[in-house]
């Protein structure tokens, strides 16, 4: 049966400056429908509005398992749109808002899912993560910014290559094929992500922000407007009352030192 329950999907919770939102319908591999979307709508204006960074998990054995297909099925073609366009523009707010997103994930990683998870910053998966797009198996496409975003972080080719032939990643195959930055013991994905979200929230609010907004679509110019476009955007930020705090600290021996790879 399709969602018809009064119960919120996703659970919020404050650690600090840190978020932690839990995508919770368990029962169905925290499938995507349409009420969930707007849940996850919901949450991803309140942690901007309270928190500095965001831990993104899934509650059960799986971090998500894509598209409510029970409420896929019975869509007109221009519902489909609709509904596509409105993952887009909820999974835009993660990915272009104003704070970091890691992503914490186990289990199945799974179409919907996997577009969700890429649409954060940062992935964090557990050894127990495997990563697929079935849609060629179920008669669909990828619908949540899939081709776009995921097709970047992994390449054109291994995507093609999962959607044709329904190839399943492994959390390592993930972390070689860029989709995954780290990949951690069964159970310690939140963890880590929290560690990492702590270490992000720590920034400059500015840098985040540039990082988050100026890198990806510089990415989409050309190299000469890319280059243009990042001079102002580091002159703005080295100049703002932030960075100066910040550069002083550094002069000042006031600053952490930066730490070896592999030090405590
Ligand atoms: C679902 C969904 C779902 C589970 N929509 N109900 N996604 C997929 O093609 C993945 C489909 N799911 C699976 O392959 C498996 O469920 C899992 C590998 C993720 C987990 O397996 P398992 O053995 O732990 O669970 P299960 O017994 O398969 O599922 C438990 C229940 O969740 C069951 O319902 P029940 O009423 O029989 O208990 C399943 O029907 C239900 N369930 N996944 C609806 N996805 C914007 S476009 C994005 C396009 C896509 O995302 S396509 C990929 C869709």
């Amino acid at each position: 049966m399709a969602d018809q329950t009064a119960t919120s999907f996703v659970t919020y919770e404050l650690r600090g400056n840190v978020a932690h939102i839990g995508l919770n319908r368990p029962e169905k591999r925290n499938a995507i429908s349409d009420r969930f979307i707007e849940m996850i709508a919901d949450v991803v204006a309140r942690a901007e509005s309270e928190a500095k960074a965001v831990v993104l998990f899934g509650h059960g054995d799986h971090f998500c398992a894509g598209l409510d297909l029970a409420e896929h099925v019975k869509k007109t073609p221009i519902q489909g749109v609709h509904g596509s366009r409105r993952w887009h523009a909820v999974f835009a707010g993660i990915e272009h808002g104003t704070i970091p997103w890691i992503s914490a994930l186990h289990g199945a990683v799974v179409g919907g899912g996997l577009e969700l998870a890429s649409s954060t910053h940062i992935r964090v998966a557990d050894k127990s993560a495997f990563f697929a797009l079935p849609e060629g198996q179920r008669g669909i496409f990828v619908g949540g910014g899939g081709s776009v975003r995921a097709a970047r972080l992994m390449g054109v080719a291994r995507m093609t290559d999962m959607m044709l032939t329904g190839r399943v990643a492994s959390a390592e195959e993930a972390e070689r094929w860029n989709l995954a930055q780290y990949v951690v013991e069964k159970g310690m994905a939140r963890q880590k992500a929290h560690e990492l979200a702590e270490a992000a929230a720590s920034n400059a609010e500015i840098s985040n922000y540039a990082v988050i907004n100026a890198l990806p679509r510089i990415q989409d110019m050309a190299k000469e407007d890319g280059l243009f476009v990042e001079s102002f955007i580091a002159s703005f930020t080295a100049t703002s009352p932030e960075a100066e705090e910040r550069l002083n600290a550094f002069l000042e021996k006031r600053a952490a030192r930066l730490k070896t790879p592999g030090s405590a």
